[in-house]
């Protein structure tokens, strides 16, 4: 039976970057989940007998929203779910499986790589039919609903288990749990030479994944140890855990240090990789290198031909404004398109859609193709793989000539995490009252050369995005960008993204602090960052 309940609204679900997140206990609040939920099902308005995937990272908080949503898309109209087996997918697989089933869309519960647990993050996103995060005027509109909310729908019944794969029902729904790992794999299977990087594997050379207790350990294990016959424990934490071990499942520098450890050693194996909470992000680690993602996403546009997927080439690039040029300098050498977005995965899915682009990615480890319509951790690994399985080189060769040939782009990310929010809208909106004025001020050996609040008009479908970030431009093409993070849950995150071009080889190999150092105490200066948030060292740099 339909029953329809009466709910009073919130006025904070307004999603972010990725979806709305937000610590579990305030998702537990009565009905916030069924709220937003509602607001969901009411915007996109399709649900008559339409198919609706369902699946999450596996978090704290997770099994129950799956059930909830499966009761609530029954009496929504849904005629079929499709839920990954234990309510677990990766935000690739459901991209995936959006995309192959021809679904209305899917409902994706992750905060990505924030930490779980019982007073942990949660987050929900939904995603449209082309398998991609919805677009803002979709986001905008579900906040609208929420806001207006006065009542849900939920079958009354239980939602059946999923914890075993089959077909089950709910009313006049069926209920579908599959296997969350075997249709990716097979679509990895499809873009790949699994045949030469079983070869490359069997020659000796040793991979390293690090899935962080988190999403990507069943695929990682599957698709790597028994798909292309790396030795068993080469996935190190492949367990999902609710709380992720207790650990941050953020594939970086201080989160995976143990991984960039063993591959600074001299025995250590030839490649490494760690993936996030929900799969989506990669951290590519080679013997004693750290690739950047900047840098990732320019080597894999360069070489990307080498895989069978993208033999004919790519169409074109995009990449998040604060992430490195360094992407733009292999697209002008290809002769083809660079785009530059807002930051958040949403802003590609036109560009991918309409066969623009087929290479994405971020600054915020993330880099994926039109394969599916998310960022990718898993791909990006496999298409690392393909890259040095034909071409016999180490990961630091291959960077290195990549910055031979292209020059190299000096880059840091430097956060500032749980700064009051007061202060940091403060500190942003000074820099804005301040840009029209800064064109030709110098600031040490830097002359401003503009200064700009990014704003991006998709070429798609004409949307408009304003107030993404805060630009600073030197002559030469330095860069300091300046903006608020759109998924923490606690405070403000301030964003300064650092970069500086460097053309002669002979200073490649200097340290990028050292590079940058110039750049970070203007960034610090120009910002204000000392003076308005009492901080002189960031909490992260990436
Ligand atoms: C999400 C978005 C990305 C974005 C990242 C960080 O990733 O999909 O596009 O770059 O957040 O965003 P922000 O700088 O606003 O915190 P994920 O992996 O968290 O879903």
């Amino acid at each position: 039976m339909i029953e329809r309940i009466a709910t009073k609204p919130y006025d904070d679900q307004k999603p972010g970057t990725s979806g709305l997140r937000k610590k579990v206990p305030h998702f537990k609040q009565e009905n916030y989940v069924q709220n937003f939920l509602q607001a969901i099902f009411d915007t996109v308005g399709k649900g008559e007998r339409e198919t609706l995937v369902i699946g999450g990272d596996g978090r704290f908080f997770n099994r129950d929203v799956v059930a909830i949503a499966i009761r609530m898309a029954a009496a929504n109209g849904y005629g079929r779910v499709i839920v990954g087996q234990g309510g677990i997918l990766s935000t690739p697989a459901a991209s995936n499986l959006i995309r192959k089933r021809g679904a209305a869309g899917g409902i994706v519960l992750s905060a990505s790589h924030n930490p779980g647990g019982p007073k942990g993050d949660f987050g929900i996103k939904y995603n449209i039919e082309n398998g991609g995060p919805a677009p803002e005027r979709i986001t905008s509109a579900i906040y609208k609903k929420t806001k207006a909310i006065g009542e849900y729908r939920i079958y009354s019944a239980p939602a059946p288990e999923f914890l075993t794969v089959g077909e089950r029902s709910l009313g006049d729904m069926t209920v579908e749990v599959i296997d969350p790992v075997a249709d990716y794999a097979d679509l990895m299977e499809e873009l790949f030479d699994f045949g030469k990087i079983r070869d490359l594997i069997a020659s000796g050379f040793k991979v390293r994944f690090d899935a962080m207790h988190a999403v990507t350990g069943p695929y990682a294990t599957e698709i790597l140890e028994n798909r292309l016959g790396a030795a068993e424990g080469s996935v190190v934490n492949g367990e999902p855990k609710e709380d992720f071990g207790g650990g941050h499942p953020d594939p970086n520098a201080v989160y995976a240090a143990d991984l960039i450890e063993e591959l600074m050693r001299d025995d250590g194996p030839d490649f490494g990789a760690a993936s996030d909470g929900d799969g989506d992000r990669n951290l590519i680690v080679g013997r004693g290198i750290v690739v950047t993602p900047s840098d990732s996403l320019a080597v894999l546009a360069a070489n990307a031909h080498l895989a069978p997927a993208y033999k004919k080439g790519i169409a074109g690039v995009a990449r998040s404004m604060p992430t490195s040029q360094a992407v733009d300098r292999v697209a002008k050498k290809l002769g083809i398109g660079a785009y530059e977005t807002p930051t958040g995965w949403k802003y590609f899915g036109n560009l991918l859609d309409a066969g623009k682009v087929t290479i994405c990615g971020e600054e915020s480890a993330g880099t994926g193709s039109d394969h599916v319509r998310e960022k990718d951790g898993v791909w990006a690994v496999l298409l690392w793989l393909n890259i040095l399985a034909e071409r016999h080189e180490s990961v630091k060769a291959i960077i290195e000539s990549h910055w031979s040939e292209f020059g190299r782009t000096f880059y840091q990310r430097h956060d500032f995490e749980e700064i009051d929010t007061d202060k940091a809208e403060g500190l942003m909106e000074s820099l804005r009252d301040r840009l029209a004025s800064m064109a030709g001020q110098r600031f040490g050996s830097l002359v401003v050369s503009e200064a700009d609040d990014f704003s991006y008009k998709d070429p798609v479908d004409g949307s408009v995005a304003t107030g993404q970030g805060v630009r600073i431009v030197f002559s030469g093409g330095a860069r300091i960008v300046y903006r608020l993070s759109g998924t923490g849950t606690a405070g403000a995150t301030l964003r300064v993204y650092i970069e500086r071009y460097e053309s002669d080889p002979a200073k490649h190999t200097q340290d990028p602090g050292e590079a940058l150092a110039e750049l970070i105490s203007i960034a610090d200066s120009v910002g204000e960052i000392k003076k308005r948030t009492g901080r002189s060292e960031p909490d992260v740099i990436t």
